[in-house]
């Protein structure tokens, strides 16, 4: 089954967002795996955000993110990484879908609420910073046999 690695960032978790969000992942049938409440270390934001090292906008985002705890889960679910990338929305709140998590709470780009991996790779990667492999749960959820048709 596909993981993807979700985030609900500082300004997320400080506006109080977090049981919204888990509630629309649990409530769309994906499966919560592992969850940990931390302010995350300089090394693993770096990391987390290597494609970004040169960009203009990546002190600025490292900040924000080491500026407060942040709630990182990782997600199970038939084809999850895309769906959390639609459930989520796009990178801009205010290009963002409304019934978006961003195109809901969100106005800056900058300020965007939530991360989720953007691809099954990237999910690997990004999990493996953030958790050991025996962090992470394997177990059946009670209603999975109703919520897959196959
Ligand atoms: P994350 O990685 O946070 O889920 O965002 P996305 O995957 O949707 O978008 P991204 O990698 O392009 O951007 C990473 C992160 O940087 C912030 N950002 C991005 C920013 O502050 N200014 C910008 O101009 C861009 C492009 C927002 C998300």
């Amino acid at each position: 089954m596909e993981r993807s690695f979700v985030m609900v960032k500082p300004d997320g978790v400080q506006r109080g967002l977090v049981g919204e969000i888990v509630s629309r992942l649990e409530a769309k049938g994906l499966k919560l795996v592992a969850a940990r409440f931390e302010k995350l270390p300089e090394a693993r934001v770096t990391e987390q955000y290597k494609e970004h090292l040169s960009k203009p906008f990546f002190p600025g985002l490292k900040t924000y993110i080491m500026g407060g705890p942040v709630f990182l889960m990782v997600w199970e679910g038939r084809n999850v990484v895309a769906i959390v990338r639609k459930v989520i929305g796009a990178t801009n709140p205010q290009e963002a879908m409304p019934g978006t998590i961003r195109g809901d709470f969100g106005i800056d780009i900058g300020r965007n609420v939530i991360h989720a991996s953007d691809s099954v790779e990237s999910a690997a990667r990004e999990i493996g910073i953030h958790f050991k492999a025996d962090e992470v749960c394997t177990y059946t959820r009670i209603d999975e046999s109703v919520l897959y048709e196959y």
